[in-house]
């Protein structure tokens, strides 16, 4: 059976962090392990680009918004591969196809006369980007945005969606893995319960112009989730591309709970207004919290995963993310956690049982896999073969069924089992007796047929260790065809094949980690805060009470055993030192004469040993890949060292 898997298309008003790097591992793991069961799998993502949300964040940004949207578009896109997610197709908003699509869609379900022209009024939330019922707020606030909705009143064009209620709920009902886990199938059923009311799917330009323009009417642009939601249809070539067809019956959505309701009931009413079938299934998530808070790029709190990687590994991020999280409950981010599980089951529980068993058979049998003796097969093999078979039938219904960790669980019990085979059979002592010679190659060959096993049920998770570890078993040309229902059977790994006991999978990380997540902020930077609002703000004294002077640099050097950190001498005009995080920035020598900001009453705080009096300003710009470049702050022209900046 072939499949069509898609993310959410994420919106470009920040970059990318742990919430979508887990979808997208969810889907890239999904489509891989489809892969492995032999179907052919189409896997999309991108990018949502138009709305108030993005043309205000091209404002911030103080970029058109064009260019801001070509920038980020861009940092999504080269995140993916830094976490071996391998999309087939990358899809954006401001795709020409996309747009055309969407305008075609907009005058066929016009033309047959599911939009009409009205006035409405309710509370907006510009964060959802929607109009959100009474119901729905909690202390009349957002729940995901913490911000009272702002209430709006204006002449638009609607969506009749409520002549597909009773239809809608039909289908759910008929349908149970429409939309799963089931507690979200649940939610949508007791929303329909209320009537449905239509859509608004408009906005007048001249409040929005960052939209595409209704095709029958250009002073209104087409409101973000009618667009977004296209993208599904778009990206495989609707209306008549070649693969359409195929992928659309075998559409599979995999999304978190705060989009529940536009994929649940805007887009199945949608698809069944233009006469299309609905999606085939709708895979929902919770959040990722932070201290019991959703992590999300308006709260601020975010964990980016280009530092996760940079410090455990892509394959521990991916792994950590899916046995750490029961799809479909929100799950809590630390970097505790993640170190432990990277320590607890990946260096010490396959690491350790890959690199004894290699090592056994470099050592045993001169690095090459031996053969099975006849004769020498006893029940501890035969409990081992049997758990294999249970274990990728547990693996295939829990992968299917979306719940990772079970399948992760179901392998580490295997690996477990594993370790306890080598303890009992202890190969060892088999070495020392040559009446036990035909034995210890027996068991030699069930280690690494078993290793084989493995290395093969983590491919989806961990593509890039698994090949490490096939490659180390001397079957990577193996790897690439293998299907799961190959592993039902023994024998797979020709005798005489020769492994590479040098791998090392997965390095202990010893150190205690930090992982920053920003702090919360209380309310979402662009987000409705009324005008006289002063949260946040700070009073002109309190500026005042920073002491900023104009300072020159005299000495520069590198602290020994840090690569961020160089020790300034800076005069104000009176000596100090200062130490700054900005080795990967600068070459100390370059640094000697500058004339800087320092920051110059903070009070002194020792690094790496070196007392610290002061601190440089310097802007810090976020790149592409998720990493930030320091700048130092300078004064356009020549002034006087020690001159206050204020
Ligand atoms: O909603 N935990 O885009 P978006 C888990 N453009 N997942 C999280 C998360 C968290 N704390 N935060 C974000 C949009 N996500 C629209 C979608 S689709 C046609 C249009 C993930 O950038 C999760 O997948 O706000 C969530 O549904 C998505 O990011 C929202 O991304």
């Amino acid at each position: 059976m072939p499949t069509y898997v898609t993310t959410p298309i994420y919106y470009v008003n920040a970059m990318p962090h742990l919430g979508h790097a887990y979808t997208t591992i969810v889907a890239d793991t999904y489509s891989r392990f489809r892969r492995l069961c032999g179907d052919a799998v189409r896997f999309q993502t991108g990018t949502d680009e138009h709305g108030e949300k993005i043309a205000e964040a091209a404002a911030r940004a103080g970029e058109d918004p064009r260019v801001y949207v070509d920038r980020v578009a861009a940092a999504f896109r080269k995140t993916w591969p830094l976490l071996s997610v391998d999309p087939d197709y990358f899809i954006r908003t401001t795709d020409a196809n996309h747009i055309q699509t969407v305008q075609d869609i907009l005058q066929q379900v016009y033309d047959a006369g599911d939009i009409y022209f009205s006035e409405y009024s309710g509370l907006y939330c510009r964060g959802c980007e929607r109009f959100l019922t009474e119901k729905e707020l909690v202390d009349g606030k957002c729940p995901d945005h913490l911000v009272e909705p702002s209430p709006i009143t204006e002449q638009n064009y609607f969506f009749r969606m409520s002549k597909y209620q009773d239809w809608l709920i039909d289908h759910i009902k008929t349908n149970p893995d429409f939309i799963t886990p089931e507690r979200y199938r649940n939610e949508v059923l007791s929303f329909l319960s209320d009537p449905l009311e239509d859509l608004c799917i408009s906005r007048p330009t001249s409040r929005l112009t960052w939209g595409i323009p209704l095709p029958f009417d250009t002073d209104f642009v087409t409101y973000v989730w009618f667009d977004a939601l296209i993208n599904y249809l778009t990206g495989i070539g609707y209306p008549d591309g070649p693969d359409f067809n195929t992928c659309w019956a075998v559409a599979e959505h995999v999304i978190a709970k705060d989009i529940l309701k536009p994929h649940a009931v805007y887009w199945p009413t949608m698809l069944r207004a233009m006469g299309l079938r609905p999606y085939q299934r709708l895979h929902v998530h919770g959040y990722w919290n932070v201290d019991a808070t959703k992590m999300s790029k308006s709260l601020g709190n975010v964990v980016r995963p280009k530092e996760l990687v940079d410090t455990f590994g892509v394959n521990t991020l991916r792994y950590f993310v899916l046995r750490e999280m029961s799809f479909g409950l929100d799950a809590s981010f630390s970097g505790d956690a993640i170190q432990a599980r990277h320590n607890a089951d990946l260096a010490n529980d396959l690491g350790n049982l890959f690199s004894r068993s290699l090592a056994m058979i470099d050592r045993y049998t001169c690095g090459q896999v031996p053969e099975r003796e006849a004769g020498t097969i006893t029940p501890d093999d035969r409990a081992l073969m049997s758990a294999f078979t249970a274990t990728v039938i547990d693996y295939r219904e829990s992968m299917d069924g979306f719940r990772f960790h079970k399948a992760l669980q179901a392998v580490w019990e295997v690996i477990g089992l594993l370790n306890r085979y080598i303890v009992t059979n202890a190969p060892w002592e088999m070495a020392k007796n040559p009446r036990q010679a035909d034995r210890l190659r027996t068991v030699l060959y069930f280690l690494a047929e078993s290793l084989w096993k493995v290395a093969v049920l983590l491919r989806p998770v961990m593509p890039d260790a698994a090949r490490k570890m096939a490659a180390a078993l001397g079957m990577e040309r193996q790897f690439r065809n293998i299907t799961l229902d190959d592993l039902q059977r023994w024998g797979e790994v020709p005798p005489g094949t020769v492994i590479d006991k040098g791998a090392q999978l997965f390095p202990r990380v010893e150190k205690k980690v930090e992982i920053s997540a920003a702090a919360p902020v209380k309310q979402p930077p662009a987000a409705s805060a009324p005008a006289e609002s002063t949260e946040g703000l700070i009073s002109f004294d309190q500026f005042q009470a920073v002491d900023l002077r104009v300072a020159e640099i005299v000495a520069a050097e590198k602290v020994a055993k840090s690569k961020r950190l160089l020790k300034l001498t800076v005069r104000a005009p009176e000596e100090r030192t200062v130490v700054a995080g900005i080795a990967e920035f600068y070459a100390p020598e370059t640094l000697i004469g500058q004339r800087v900001l320092l920051v110059a009453n903070l009070k002194p705080a020792k690094l790496m040993g070196i007392a610290s009096q002061g601190m440089l300003l310097a802007a810090k710009e976020e790149q592409a890949d998720g990493t930030e470049r320091l700048v130092l702050a300078t004064v356009a022209a020549p002034v006087a060292v020690g001159s206050r900046v204020a």
